[in-house]
């Protein structure tokens, strides 16, 4: 069935979508069954696209438990006049409203969360992709309910996460039915690749942000036309279902959808490695739950040209 076009935010930027300039995602389904083919379309497109990979049932039940766990935290984030499943924020639930819900805590590894997260389908998916090596996921979860206008910038994990194995894949995970105006992924196809984007990996994809002690969220921009008039690249979003996932490189550029509505974003991402490998030690383990946080839950420093802001490694780098 053709989707009908419609006017989102993706940044800064209105757009609509389906369109040239963003457009449908297509999945990688019909791979599962041949790792070959599937490492071959990581390699084309920077990510893989899987429909239904979790369990419907069980994703909503996840989705149930963190609305409860929002709902027990305070009266001032859902409304009360709805029913709690459908996560309707109160009208004013903005920045800050939200409690901070990434680390290891009582809500990302309550058991329905983890039943999902941590379940035999991506233990199973990963030690396949992975050739048979036993895999481990981080214990970090970075579990959010995104609240209107809020939204993710332009940016690649490996800033975040790059201590440690290199074939670090990271799965991002809707938690309910998730369309392109409530705030989802959009990836850039071929960023982690194409020649164009050399420079860009070399030097925005090797920074280290907490070594640097980089201000701000360390995303390179909120600007999709910035990055595909410069780079090149294909931006490219879905509205997706509960089930759904997507898994892609610390070298893939992504970005999210701006959460139009007010309804709570739900998502997770989770990280996943061969177990063997060294794994960046700031998310496993006994870690403390970062003071510097970065992305969504920091200031957006990327137009101030002071010292170590996005602007300032911008200029250095001729960008
Ligand atoms: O959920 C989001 O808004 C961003 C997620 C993300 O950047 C990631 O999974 O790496």
């Amino acid at each position: 069935m053709a989707v009908q076009p419609q006017e989102i935010k993706l940044g800064t930027r209105r757009v609509t979508f389906p369109s040239e300039y963003l457009q449908q995602l297509e999945d990688s389904n019909h791979c599962l069954n041949d790792v070959n083919a599937l490492h071959q379309e990581m390699q084309t497109k920077g990510y893989l696209y899987l429909r239904g990979f979790h369990d419907r049932e069980e994703v909503l039940q996840a989705r149930l438990e963190v609305l409860k766990y929002l709902k027990s935290t305070s009266d001032d984030i859902l409304s009360s006049k709805q029913p709690l499943e459908m996560g309707v924020l109160k009208q004013g639930c903005g920045v800050g409203c939200v409690p901070f819900m990434e680390g290891k805590n009582v809500i990302s590894h309550a058991d329905p969360v983890r039943k999902v997260l941590e379940g035999p389908r991506p233990f199973e998916f990963f030690k396949n992709y992975f050739g048979g090596r036993e895999v481990r996921t981080f214990d970090f979860k970075w579990l959010r309910a995104v609240h209107t206008e809020g939204f993710t910038g332009a940016h690649v994990d490996n800033v975040y996460m790059s201590r440690g194995s290199k074939e670090l894949l990271t799965m991002w995970t809707p938690l309910g039915d998730i369309t392109a105006d409530m705030g989802v992924l959009a990836m850039c196809e071929g960023s982690h690749r194409l020649p164009s984007f050399a420079k860009f990996q070399e030097k925005y994809g090797n920074l280290d942000v907490e070594a640097v002690g980089l201000k701000g969220t360390g995303w390179f921009t909120c600007d999709p036309y910035e990055i595909t008039d410069k780079f090149g690249g294909q931006w490219k979003t879905t509205n997706f279902q509960a089930g759904d996932v997507m898994i892609f490189t610390m070298r893939t550029l992504h970005m999210s959808t701006v959460n139009l509505t007010n309804l709570a974003r739900i998502s997770c991402d989770t990280r996943w490695q061969p177990l063997a490998d060294v794994a960046d030690p700031r998310y496993i383990g006994d870690f403390q739950t970062p003071g510097t946080k970065f992305g969504l839950y920091s200031t957006d420093e990327s137009k101030t040209t002071s010292d170590n802001t996005m602007e300032h490694y911008r200029i250095k780098w001729g960008f």
